[in-house]
Formats: structure tokens, sequence, C-alpha cells
């Protein structure tokens, strides 16, 4: 019988997407995206985590910098790609369409997400975002130090509650924390933590019914999809690089290694028609 079920120890990577991104998995296990607000402490991180073991270069196609290391952590290699700061992933820059596309269509197995712990509120701009995007996420909630001297207190237990993901407090530039922060992003890479991201409802009717819908008709079309929500909001607002990936079948390719038609007597994969999916609800 066909499993229908993504394991959870199984890497979630997308290695034909990553390849195209102009990433190679050889010799890896995971891929790990460390995303932020500018400034925030992303590079201070990456640093920590990868030592010398780094090479940066240019994403395919943009003059938008890149680096990437490597390190290894209970005996599982991991690749770290430093994503280029952003406030949104909305697409409306190179540098919110490079992280987008990074953890949209490359499906790290982790994202980490760097955060300003005194400048929470600004910050968790993003992480929402990213959390309608991916399930598999860490909030690394830095420059600790600075909030503690300017008498900011953030509870990273209710916080972790709240989004539905680790939090780890951390001053990366001293080094604390980092321990942590590698413990977690095992833990979330190699299953042993399910994240249950915090997703935002909407509240007006009219757009709630229609998010509804044109959702349950995308993960029934595309199963496993961890984000069907998100691409349903994309696809009302006319997103085209959304409306692309499911003209083009990226969406399917996305999912088609790890997950099967609905009915068993039909063989071929059910592809999206981007019609049909935008017809019934706009
Ligand atoms: N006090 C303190 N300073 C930090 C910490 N982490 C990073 N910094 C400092 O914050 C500044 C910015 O750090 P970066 O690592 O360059 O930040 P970034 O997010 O990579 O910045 P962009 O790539 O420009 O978006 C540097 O001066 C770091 O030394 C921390 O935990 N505590
Ligand atoms: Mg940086």
């Amino acid at each position: 019988m066909r499993n229908t079920n993504h394991c959870q120890n199984c890497s979630a990577h997308n290695i034909g997407n990553l390849v195209k991104l102009g990433i190679n998995m050889e010799n890896f296990d995971y891929v790990i995206a460390l995303a932020g607000n500018p400034n925030t402490g992303k590079s201070t991180v990456f640093n920590k985590l990868t030592g010398l073991r780094q090479h940066t270069g240019n994403w395919p196609g943009k003059t938008v910098a890149r680096a990437e290391g490597g390190y290894i952590f209970s005996e599982k290699r991991y690749k770290i790609v430093d994503l280029p700061g952003t406030y949104s992933l909305l697409s409306t820059s190179s540098d919110e369409e490079v992280a987008r596309n990074f953890i949209l269509f490359g499906q790290p197995d982790v994202t980490v997400i760097v955060a300003d712990a005194t400048r929470l509120e600004r910050n968790l701009n993003l992480v929402l975002q990213i959390l309608e995007i991916t399930n598999r996420a860490v909030l690394c909630l830095n420059l600790i130090d600075e909030a503690d001297r300017n008498n900011i207190k953030v509870d990273e237990r209710i916080l972790s509650k709240e989004l539905g993901i680790p939090v780890v407090p951390t001053a990366a530039r001293q080094g604390t924390g980092m321990d942590m922060l590698l413990n977690f992003i095992h833990q979330v890479a190699t299953g042993k933590y399910v994240c249950k991201p915090h997703r935002i409802t909407a509240d007006f009717p009219a757009v709630k019914n229609a998010v509804n819908r044109l959702s349950k008709k995308i993960s029934e079309t595309y199963l496993n999809l961890p984000n069907a929500r998100w691409i349903a909001l994309r696809l009302l607002e006319g997103d085209q690089r959304v409306i692309d990936a499911v003209r083009n079948n990226e969406l399917q390719d996305l999912v088609s290694e790890r997950s099967f038609p609905k009915d068993p007597s039909d063989g071929k994969e059910q592809n999206l028609n981007i019609s049909d999916v935008l017809e019934p609800v706009v």
C-alpha cells in the first residue's frame, strides 16, 4: 500500500530545487536556512556555527550575496545558508524574493529565524510570515544581552508555546546559547521535535471563505504541501511567482516525491490547474 504520510525522520528539503538555487547537497544530510530582519546577528550566528567552513558567492542570476557553510552535529552533516536580511517575504525586492524562494522551493529542513530580542514586536512580522510557509523552524532570540541591559524580559517558554516552535535565547557575539540552538535545530531536522506553527486566521467572512475553499482544493491536489493556506492567499492576491509555480507544475514537483493521488484507481498525478482553483472563489 502506498504511504501518503511524509516520514518525520526523513529530510524535508527538495534536492532538485536546491540544485536550481545553486546549492549542492552532496555529502550533506540536512540544509538549514538562516533568515531574519537586517542587523539581527544572522552572520554572527552563521560564523559561530560554521567557523571557517564557509564560502561566499552570489545567488544564481542575482547580485544578492550568499554565504553557505557547514557543520557536523550528532553525526549529521548540516549545510547552512545565510539568507539576505529582510523585513518581509512579500517578494517586492530581490532580497525578499531570494529569501522567500529559498524557503518556499528549497524546503529547508529547518529555517532558523534570527530575531532581535530588543525589538521583538517588529521582528515577529517576519517570523509569522515564515511560519506561514514552513512548519520546520527555530526562533533564535538574539541580542539577549542587549535586552537584559535594557531590562527587557522575554519569556521564551510562553513565546515558544504561542509560536509552536522552539525558541532559544542567544547572545551570538559571545557564543551564548549556541549549544542549545544546535540541539533544537537537530531535533527539528530529525523529526524529534514536531513544530505546530502558529497560523493567522482571516477574520473577514468573505476572505475566510475564499481562503478556506481554495486551501482545501490545494491540499487535496498537493498532498503534504505544508503551506496550502499561504499559497491560497498568494493566489488570491495575484502573486505572479506563485501563479507561475502552479502553472508550470513546480508546486507539483515539490510534493510529487512523497505524495500520491488520493484516488488509487487514478495512477496519474493530479495537477492543479490555475483556472480551476481561481474561478470558484474569486
Ligand atoms: N551585543 C550583541 N551584539 C551582537 C550579537 N549578535 C550580533 N551582534 C552584533 O550586531 C551587529 C550585526 O551583526 P551581523 O551578524 O552582521 O547581523 P546580520 O543580521 O548578519 O546583518 P545583515 O546581514 O546586515 O542583515 C554586529 O556588530 C555584531 O557584532 C549579540 O548577541 N549581542
Ligand atoms: Mg549578515
